[in-house]
């Protein structure tokens, strides 16, 4: 009993002292940013800071990391100034009013530290709650078959230290992450593709929204990606997941595709990452109204990738499954199938059915029946969706295993076929009155129901 008591006591001790618990915290993390993977190439990482509360100040700081010296060398002799160091830019908490310029010091080899200088107690930098640049340190590679094993070193010797501005807090971090690594993929989309590229209509004509557009069924993304503008040169949203096998999720975000079929994070221009194990994974692809695709084996997703993006667009083998994607090029560009107005994986009657209604009032916007994404309900729209439907389309994309997360219905190939609507659907409309044209719908419609 004489325990529980004390147990108690110390608990009530203890709660007038929960500021601890707001103390600030925060993430830091290498971004990989170049990797030329042969001797004597570039290997180059940014090293980023993220804050857990909105009032964090840096102050004078050193971040410790090591890495693995038999896969990298330095390039220069360590000196002091950031100008002749491995670092190849400096971004915040460097130089200006308030700061000295970042350096980097290797104290012993392996072990690497970025100093960061303030001046003044009190006159630090807010660090944002989003992951924001500190310095990006370019590395030679020695050998490209090791890993560079880049790591914040959180423990004697030589922990990395971090302070509040008033130069007295010492603040914990929250998680040291090792590299993030790249995931650099290109697909096209049948919609609005044309020529090698693809339209943008939608952004100039500002119907994208500005959160990601996931957060509804099949996916259920709860992702809070958002912007406070849609970079030039994006074509929609897409959802980006990496598999560990055909069946298992390892990580799903959402990001933005530019016209030329780049997937690219949330600025617009870098390519995205996962902080996920170095390893192999498939990489599944979402969109709207669009059929999803994965790739078609495991991709590396790893320190000893190159540059060269996974490129889907190049040919059918590249996605996973039979006939997984469309041949927009005359076989040499290959694209998402296009005509999926409920994303539920397959273009049929169900799909024509979205659409019609919106046709008939000639719906504009941001909307699951503008196959070729140009912001309006037009017959050019059900003229793409016509062979998709002829054909029945479908995702070859499997369905995640139960207890995952099930971003997309599974669709068993041996329950689908044609699923035929006349002879009128295959009819290129764009010719027809607008009175023949919802004549022809509604036939259409009547003869699917009939099945
Ligand atoms: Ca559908
Ligand atoms: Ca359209």
């Amino acid at each position: 009993m004489k325990t529980i008591y004390i147990t108690i006591f110390t608990l009530l001790l203890a709660l007038p002292g929960t500021g601890l618990y707001a103390q600030p915290t925060y993430d830091l993390q290498f971004r990989l940013e170049q990797n030329e993977a042969t001797v004597n190439g570039i290997y180059e990482v940014t090293a980023q800071i993220k804050a857990n509360v909105d009032t964090f100040r840096m102050g004078s700081s050193n971040l410790v990391f090591t890495y693995n010296t038999a896969a990298l060398s330095s390039p220069d002799p360590i000196g002091p100034g950031p100008d002749t160091l491995q670092i190849q830019a400096i971004h915040n908490f460097s130089g200006g009013g308030d700061y000295a310029k970042i350096t980097l010091t290797e104290p012993a080899p392996g072990r690497m530290s970025l100093n960061i200088e303030l001046f003044e107690p009190d006159s630090g930098a807010i660090v944002p709650m989003s992951f924001v640049d500190i310095a990006t340190i370019r590395f030679t590679i020695e050998d490209e078959t090791e890993l560079s094993n880049l790591a914040w070193r959180s423990e004697s010797p030589n922990p990395l230290t971090l302070f509040q501005n008033d130069e007295a807090t010492v603040l914990n971090s929250a998680s040291l992450a090792d590299e993030v690594l790249l995931a650099d993929l290109k697909v096209f989309l049948e919609g609005p593709y044309s020529g090698g590229s693809m339209s943008t209509t939608l952004n100039t004509g500002d119907y994208l929204p500005l959160e990601q557009p996931f957060n509804t069924a099949p996916w259920n993304y709860a992702g809070t990606e958002s912007v406070a503008g849609i970079p030039a040169g994006v074509v929609d949203w897409v959802l980006v997941q990496i598999r560990s096998d055909e069946t298992t999720e390892q990580a799903t975000r959402a990001a933005f595709l530019k016209s030329d079929g780049m997937i690219v994070d949330l600025n617009g221009t870098s390519p995205i990452t996962f902080d996920v194990p170095d390893n192999n994974y498939y990489m599944v692809i979402y969109h709207r109204n669009h059929l999803a695709i994965m790739s078609a084996a495991q991709v590396g997703l790893n320190e000893a990738s190159t540059e060269a993006p996974y490129d889907f667009t190049t040919g059918q083998a590249q996605a996973y499954g039979t006939n997984p994607m469309k041949n927009i090029g005359g076989g040499s560009a290959f694209g998402m199938f296009t005509g999926d107005a409920n994303s539920d994986g397959q273009v049929t009657s169900t799909d024509f059915n979205i659409f019609s209604p919106d046709f008939t009032s000639a719906q504009t916007g941001y909307l699951y029946s503008d196959w070729n994404m140009d912001g309006q309900v037009t017959s050019t729209d059900f003229n793409m969706f016509s062979p998709n439907f002829t054909s029945a389309a479908q995702s070859q994309v499997p369905s995640l295993s139960p207890g995952d997360k099930n971003i997309q219905p599974y669709i068993d190939p041996s329950q689908s076929g044609a699923q035929s609507v006349g002879e009128s659907a295959r009819v290129n409309r764009s010719g027809a009155t607008q009175s023949e044209t919802q004549k022809r719908i509604v036939i259409t419609k009547e003869k699917s129901n009939e099945r």
